[in-house]
Parts: structure tokens; sequence; C-alpha cells
């Protein structure tokens, strides 16, 4: 059976520089993405950059520039972060590209022709931050954004609307029927509580600023932001229709709590009017906080990526991201955290599991794997750990709990250090008739960390990597996930590399 697998992420405003909280997003994707790869998907995955609106016209004409004269540095950045952070995107959606604004336009006529938008007045609140509309009932204790909690802006002029109010019934009754299309549930209880309070129709086109698509026919309109930027989820397949059959309906659309709302309301009242499939599942992840407050420019608490992908590596970062947080949960960010993380996990735990395996192996054997033969119940009881690892991994991966994942690929590095404390190979190197235990101890060392390197790979793809080289074994790229669901593949008679450290430890004045 073809297996075919789509994964998105937001599409992020390039407003700003992005921080550590963006890049958890996309590097909770990309290892998605990576898993679904090994377990042998044909995966597409997607980001991109959302960039309209009169926020983004205001920051140009800000700095005396055109609105892409002042987005294209910044769109530059975001591609330079991910391609330090190793992730590992099929296609790239700029708004602003010609490609994008066909789809959004057909789109906006198809629905037009429906009836299902039409002209009207609007008059109401708006956050120019947010890019959001919100009725006055929404708005927090100080009769801000609930979003942002800056002021919004009464806005009244002519407009045309989607004619959302049609499609509440139905898009209730799917999310209540689906308990897997809005995860997890309690995001899918906000907005079942949400719709419940009355869906009204959606004011869709502005006429006070121009930084936008315009609409067809009424060029003085542009296109509302947000309706324009969920269509980038399309863009990439529906002038294509073998694309299309094999990618949509999306898998996953990963996005923060906080645009939940738009994911899993707005937009599949637009895919019902346009008369396509619904995605998946909306999986709406939490966000990375400092001292308890979300990290946003606007507060002024951002880690800046890049700093720390230099001082420690993406691997590092990536390792921190996946296991500190529970996804769909708040984490906290610390630099203290993360370098704990690295010197008991990454350096001590996996670096010297690897190092005193080849190091031994260099020793004791002059650097060769030789073939096993027979088994001590030690040597049964760390396979048949390797196996329900391998077991749990799958499963956990799964089910999107990668944190829990990780976490039991690292019992297994641990049990593995372990097994070496167990088996104690360098008495087994002192007498001559040990000489077969000793190497079935070795064989199964470099074949655990050959299954290690694999499970991580989704994660770590470049430290997986360099496992690979000093195992001496082709490049993982190409393995499947089904090369490590039996203990004993890897080769005899095999030349390993001497050890190199992995991760250094930092050292903490
Ligand atoms: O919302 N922790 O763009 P955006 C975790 N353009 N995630 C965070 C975060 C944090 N501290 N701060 C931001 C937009 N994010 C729209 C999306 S999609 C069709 C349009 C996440 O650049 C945030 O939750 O403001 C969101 O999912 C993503 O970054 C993009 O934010």
């Amino acid at each position: 059976m073809e297996k075919n697998f789509y994964i998105t992420t937001p599409i992020y405003y390039p407003s700003q520089k992005l921080h550590i909280g963006h890049a958890y997003c996309t590097t909770i994707a990309d290892t998605v993405a990576r898993y679904k790869r090994l377990t042998g998907h044909e995966v597409f995955f997607l980001t991109g950059s959302d960039e309209h609106g009169q926020k983004l016209q205001r920051a140009a004409q800000a700095h005396n520039q055109s609105p892409l004269e002042y987005i294209d540095p910044i769109v530059d950045s975001f591609k330079e972060l991910w391609r330090r952070l190793d992730i590992s995107y099929d296609d790239f959606i700029r708004t602003s590209e010609p490609r994008h604004q066909k789809v959004v336009q057909d789109f906006f006529e198809r629905l037009q022709k429906n009836g299902d938008i039409y002209k009207g007045t609007y008059s109401g609140l708006y956050c120019t931050p947010c890019e959001s509309y919100w009725l006055e009932r929404d708005l927090d204790e100080n009769g801000c954004c609930p979003d942002c909690h800056r002021p919004v802006e009464k806005v009244s002029e002519e407009a045309y609307f989607f004619r959302m109010s049609n499609y509440a019934d139905r898009i209730l009754q799917y999310i209540e029927t689906h308990p897997d299309f809005v995860v997890p549930t309690s995001r899918r209880n906000e907005m079942i509580n949400f719709i419940k309070q009355g869906l009204e129709d959606l004011c869709v086109s502005r006429t006070t600023f121009d930084w936008g698509i315009p609409v067809p026919n009424d060029p003085k309109h542009v296109i509302y932001v947000w309706f324009d930027a969920v269509i980038n989820y399309i863009t990439p397949l529906i002038g294509n229709p073998e694309r299309m059959k094999k990618f949509w309906p999306a898998d996953i659309h990963l996005v923060g709590k906080e645009i939940v709302r738009f994911h899993s309301i707005i937009w599949p009242c637009m895919l019902m009017a346009a008369g396509l499939p619904l995605p998946k599942q909306i999986y709406g992840h939490g966000w990375l906080v400092i001292d308890n407050e979300k990290m946003s420019k606007s507060k002024g608490n951002v880690v800046d990526p890049m700093l720390l992908i230099d001082e420690f590596g993406a691997d590092a970062i990536r390792y921190f991201l996946l296991r500190e947080i529970t996804l769909g949960q708040d984490g906290s960010f610390s630099r203290d955290a993360l370098i704990n993380r690295i010197n008991a996990d990454l350096a001590n735990d996996l670096g010297n599991l690897l190092h005193r395996t080849l190091n031994m192996i260099g020793k004791f054997q002059k650097g060769i794997v030789n073939a096993p033969r027979g088994e001590s119940p030690i040597d049964q009881s760390l396979k048949s750990d390797a196996r329900s690892t391998v077991e749990n991994y799958i499963n956990l991966m799964d089910a999107m709990e990668l944190s829990a994942a990780i976490k039991n690929v690292w019992q297994f590095v641990s049990r593995s250090n372990k097994y070496i404390d167990e088996t104690a190979p360098w008495k087994l190197a002192k007498d001559a008739s040990q000489a077969q235990a000793l190497s079935n101890v070795l064989y199964n060392l470099v074949e655990s960390l050959r299954i290690i390197a694999v499970m991580i790979s989704p994660l770590m793809p470049s430290t997986a990597q360099k496992i690979f080289e000093q195992l001496n074994l082709e490049p993982i790229e190409q393995l499947k996930i089904n090369s490590i669901k039996e203990f004993g593949a890897f080769p005899r008679a095999h030349a390993v590399n001497k050890p190199q450290q992995l991760f250094p430890r930092i050292v903490v004045d």
C-alpha cells in the first residue's frame, strides 16, 4: 500500500527574527517528518512565511522600504535558520509568491460563486498585531485583544464576508464526532465551547491598506490575511492533481495553541465551502515560556536560536526541545536546563557509550568487530530490551508522544552502559578462554549503538550520522525502520573507526 504523509507548520510572520519558540514548532514537525520517512512514508513537509497585512506594511513604511524590500532579508534569515537547524522541509511557501496569489484568488472566487462570500459593511474591533477580528465579548478585562492584550481598533468599512455561520453546525458536529481532529483534548473542548457561543460570518477583506492579495475584480479590497494564510496549505498541491490526491487531506497541521481556532474552525469551514476534504488533524502545541510568560518579541524575553546553535550545535537544541517539553503542554526554557541535558544525556550517557565501546574494540580486538557465537543470560536480556525499546519507540512515535519516545531510547542507552559494567569486558580481555564472550559483548554493544542511532536519526540527524561514521557503516539516510526490528544485523568481521567525542561537556563557572 502507498503510504503518504503530509505535515505542515504555521507560516511565520516576517516581522521579526524567529526565536526559539518558533524553532520549537518547526523542530517537532521536522522530527515527525523524518520519522515518517524512516517508516517508509512518502512525506511532504511544508513551511513558509506569512507576508501580507497591515502590520507588515506599517513595519516596512517605518523603515522607508517597500514591503518586499523589508520582508526579503527576514525570509532569508528564516531559511538560514532552518538550514542550520537541519529542517528537511519539502517546500517553502511565501504568501507573496504569484503561485499562492492565484490559488487564493481562485479559492475566493469559488466561494463567491457558491454564494458563500458576499459584500456588506464591517464595523467592529480589530487587533492589528494579531491580524484578528474580535467581538466585544471576546476582549480581555481591559477591553484589549484576548491573545496579545494590546489595544484593538474600531474599524468600519465596506467589506466581503464569508458565510461562516452557515457551517457552524457542521463544524461543531465534525469536531464532536472526530475525537482526533483537534488534539490535545483541552484544545478540542475549547473549540467546542467557542463554536457553541455562535459563529458569526467572517469579514474577509480590508480596504484601509493595500499590502495583500486583491479581491478578484474588486482590487480596492485586499483579502484578509488569515484567509490568505491558511490557503498556503493547499498552494503547492492544488494545481497538481496527482500531488493533491497523494497528500490532501493533510495528516497534521501542527500549530501553536493560540492559533488552533483559525485552523480547526475557520479553515475547515472554508474547506467545506470549497467542497474540499478537511485535514485529518490539528495538533495544538504549547508555548515555550520563561518565568511563566510566553516567549515573544513584544515581551522582550526572546532567546535567539542562531546564537544557541552557534554555542551548542543544532542537535543538542533539538534534543532539549523535544525531550524536555511534553507535546501539547507549555514548557520552560532555560540555559541551565539545556546545559544539564547536554552534559547528562548527550555527553555522558550517549557519548560515553560510543566512546567506551569503540575504545575497547580498538584496544582488545584491533578495531575489528568479530562475529558473535552463543549468548549468556545477560546478552539475552540486552537483546530483549533492544527489541522492546524499538517496539515502544514505534508505538510512542506513532502516537506523537515524542518526549516519551526519546526517554524510552535513553533508558536503553543507560541499559547498554550498564551492560558494559555487568559484563566487564576488561576482565574478559585478560582471560584467553573468554575471547568469544568478549567478542559477543562488543558485538552486542555496536549493534545496540546502531539501533540507537537509527532511532535518534529523526531527532538528531547529524549525531546519528556521526555515530554511523564512527561505526564505519553506510550513510543512514536510506535506512528504514525494519533495519532495526531484529537484533543482529551489524556486519561481522567489520572494522570500526577510532572514537571521537560526540558532545563536549559544557563547563559551567
Ligand atoms: O501566528 N513557544 O505567525 P507567528 C512556542 N502567521 N511556539 C511559539 C512561541 C513560543 N514562545 N511563540 C510563537 C502566526 N510560537 C501566523 C500563522 S498559519 C496559516 C499563520 C508559534 O509568526 C505560534 O504558536 O506569530 C505559532 O504557531 C507560530 O509560532 C507562528 O507564529
